[in-house]
């Protein structure tokens, strides 16, 4: 009765947090897993594809992020195995956090700001102005963005699969939904989970399809972005600029053309990082009902990939 850990460069943290449950645990740290035979349960962060079919007697898998994509693009993920998700509140903060840092440096203009104290210039600027932040994905993160930033006074609207209803909040759903939700949202955050139906949806297509000037925050992955397609909207003006978490190759290669690009904002993936002490007890109380048998929390819809 083991647990497989992979999750490079962040090992001992995950095993402090884990034993600080259970000091009884048996965790084996990937590569040095032992005996396969043993592993019944997975905790994963961007491991080895076809490296779970080691592992006859597995139960469940359980990413240690909220995004499982890592997980379902797996083309030898083992069959009819739960795929659990971390579902934790300092997680929902820091990405309500970081979002709000986005907009507001956006709507403010803190990087004209940033340059004039270089001149040492003091002069003043309005705000961006007619603002309608509008968030993809309305799940765990989006609502709770979404949320906050409507109690920052600004107009939100959210864009989903299937229908909400927040308070305050204008909500848009599905095809049809997303042309209107588009027309009138001028900065963009994207917090979907990136699935067959969402990979590359931020593409010339949508950008044009927003308000002139619209500003763009990806925080979701990397894979929802047509890297080109959105330099291009940048420099013809159709888009303002963009904050970049997330993207295709991590870490961004240093010839990347959004390292250098004065409309970008580029930050390593650190939106909102799993605190091993936060979601330690979710992950545990998992394992242990797993392999009694018993129900299992925040489980993935392994047909929707999310
Ligand atoms: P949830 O599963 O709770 O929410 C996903 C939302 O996306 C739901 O509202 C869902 O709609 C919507 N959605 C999914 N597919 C579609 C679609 N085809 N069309 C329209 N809407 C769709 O995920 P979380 O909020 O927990 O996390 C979202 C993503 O954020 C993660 O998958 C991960 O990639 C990213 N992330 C990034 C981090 C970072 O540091 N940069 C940190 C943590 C997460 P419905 O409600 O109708 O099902
Ligand atoms: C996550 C992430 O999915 O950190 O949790 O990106």
């Amino acid at each position: 009765m083991a647990i497989l850990l992979i999750s490079p460069g962040r090992e001992v943290e995950w095993l402090k947090g884990l034993h600080a449950i259970d000091s009884t645990l048996d965790i084996r740290v990937w590569p040095e897993v032992g005996n396969p035979n043993d592993i019944e349960f997975a905790l994963l962060w961007r491991y080895p594809h076809g490296e779970l079919l080691k592992y006859p007697n597995l139960k469940a898998i359980s990413s240690l992020g909220a995004g499982v994509d890592h997980i379902m693009s797996d083309p030898n993920l083992p069959k009819n195995i739960p795929i659990l998700r971390v579902i934790d509140k300092l997680l929902v903060r820091d990405m309500t956090q970081y979002i709000a840092m986005a907009v507001l440096q956006h709507v403010r203009q803190l990087d004209l700001y940033q340059e004039q104290q270089l001149q040492k210039k003091w002069l003043w600027h309005g705000f961006a102005s007619d603002i309608k932040i509008g968030i993809m994905g309305m799940g765990e993160l989006g609502s709770d963005a979404a949320n906050k930033l409507y109690h920052l006074d600004f107009a939100v609207q959210g864009w989903s699969r299937t229908p909400k209803e927040l308070v305050g909040i204008k909500t848009f759903y599905g095809a049809e939904g997303q042309v209107e939700f588009l027309k009138t949202t001028t900065i963009l955050v994207n917090l979907l989970p990136l699935t067959p139906q969402t990979k590359n949806i931020l593409n010339k297509k949508l950008f044009y399809q927003m308000p002139r000037g619209a500003y763009i925050i990806n925080v979701a992955r990397g894979g929802h972005v047509v890297d080109e397609d959105l330099i291009a909207a940048i420099d013809a003006g159709q888009l303002s600029g963009a904050c970049l978490d997330v993207f295709r190759e991590e870490p961004l290669p240093e010839s990347h053309p959004f390292w250098g690009h004065p409309k970008i904002i580029v930050t390593p993936h650190i939106a909102s990082v799993t605190n091993p002490k936060s979601v330690a007890e979710q992950l545990v109380l998992n394992y242990r009902n797993a392999i009694a048998g018993k129900p299992l929390m925040n489980i993935v819809d392994v047909s929707l990939g999310y």
